[in-house]
């Protein structure tokens, strides 16, 4: 693992690359204001529901991609589940995954190829649910790669089920009256988990209900691909995001709701950051 120590000069590369862009100030600075599609996302129209996070999500792994120069040599892999059909909306090599499998396809596609930049994009139902297993042992082997995790709170491609990172207390097709700890259990903070593993070297949670929000998220993705390019070990970037369909609300009031009822507990930040060498 000593390889994957980081240097200080390397963080210092990254903060000062993003510091720059990202300051909460800089959200409306002129040389931001207008927008195009990214290179990296194809001209098919996305089928996400509308004000859905998933889309969001999208662009900022994109913009990334097309910011690092790497999109002759990325490879995603889609998740099942609302974003399934991910590999037609990015315009890079894309592997699909059995639901819950991404990791484990990801880090085949990495040993093989360890020269590009392999990223798996994963729901809660998929993530947290039925891949528990190939996530956690994908980041305890400490793979060169990085997940992205997109946590809703729900299973919304097949019609709002409650999922493990459901709120307590949250209404789903399988909870009517709210999820019952007693009955359901509790919630599981799966990215407080994977902090926890040695093989994990960076893990974070960030969110896209705001600008600010979003420009987090996307110092954190940049950071996945600096870190995996450093060949430093597994990233891990959860993602808060909405479910308006599935949730019942609109676009506007599933933002708030998850500023007041999802990040009280799912905390954004860092979790796990390298640690500098003096
Ligand atoms: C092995 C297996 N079990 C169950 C399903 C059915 N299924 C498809 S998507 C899904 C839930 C997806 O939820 P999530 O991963 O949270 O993604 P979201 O749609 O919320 O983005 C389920 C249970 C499946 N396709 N394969
Ligand atoms: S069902 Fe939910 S997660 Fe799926 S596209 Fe619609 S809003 Fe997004
Ligand atoms: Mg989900």
């Amino acid at each position: 693992m000593n390889e994957r120590r980081m240097l200080g000069s390397d963080q210092e590369l990254l903060d000062e690359h993003y510091e720059k862009v990202i300051a909460e100030e800089s959200v409306c600075i002129s040389d931001n204001l207008v927008y195009g599609k990214p290179e990296t996302l194809t001209s098919t129209p996305m089928h996400y529901c509308p004000g859905c996070g998933h889309g969001v999500a999208h662009r900022l792994i994109a913009e990334v991609i097309d910011e690092m120069g790497i999109q002759e040599k990325t490879i995603g892999v889609a998740p099942v589940g609302c974003a399934v059909f991910a590999y037609n909306y990015f315009d890079i090599d894309m592997s699909e995954a059995a639901h819950g499998r991404a990791s484990a396809v990801a880090t085949g596609i990495k040993r093989v190829l360890p020269d590009r930049y392999v990223f798996s994009y994963q729901g809660d139902g998929d993530l947290a649910a039925i891949g528990t297993g190939e996530t956690i042992h994908t980041c305890n082997r400490g793979e060169n790669i990085l997940i992205v995790f997109i946590n809703n709170g729900i299973y919304g491609m097949t019609g709002g089920q409650m999922a493990p990172t459901s709120l307590v207390g949250m209404k789903t097709t399988t909870s009517p009256f709210g999820r019952d700890t007693h009955e359901m259990g509790y919630p599981l903070k799966i990215t407080e988990l994977i902090a926890q593993l040695p093989g994990v070297y960076y893990c974070s949670r960030v969110a896209v209900n705001t600008p600010v929000h979003v420009r987090k998220a996307k110092k954190a993705i940049y950071n996945g691909f600096k870190y995996q390019e450093l060949n430093k070990g597994l990233s891990f970037v959860e993602i808060v995001t909405n479910c308006p369909s599935n949730w019942k609300m609109t676009p506007v009031e599933s933002n708030k709701w998850l500023e007041e009822n999802m990040i009280p507990f799912y905390p954004l930040g860092d979790l796990k950051v390298p640690k500098k060498e003096n």
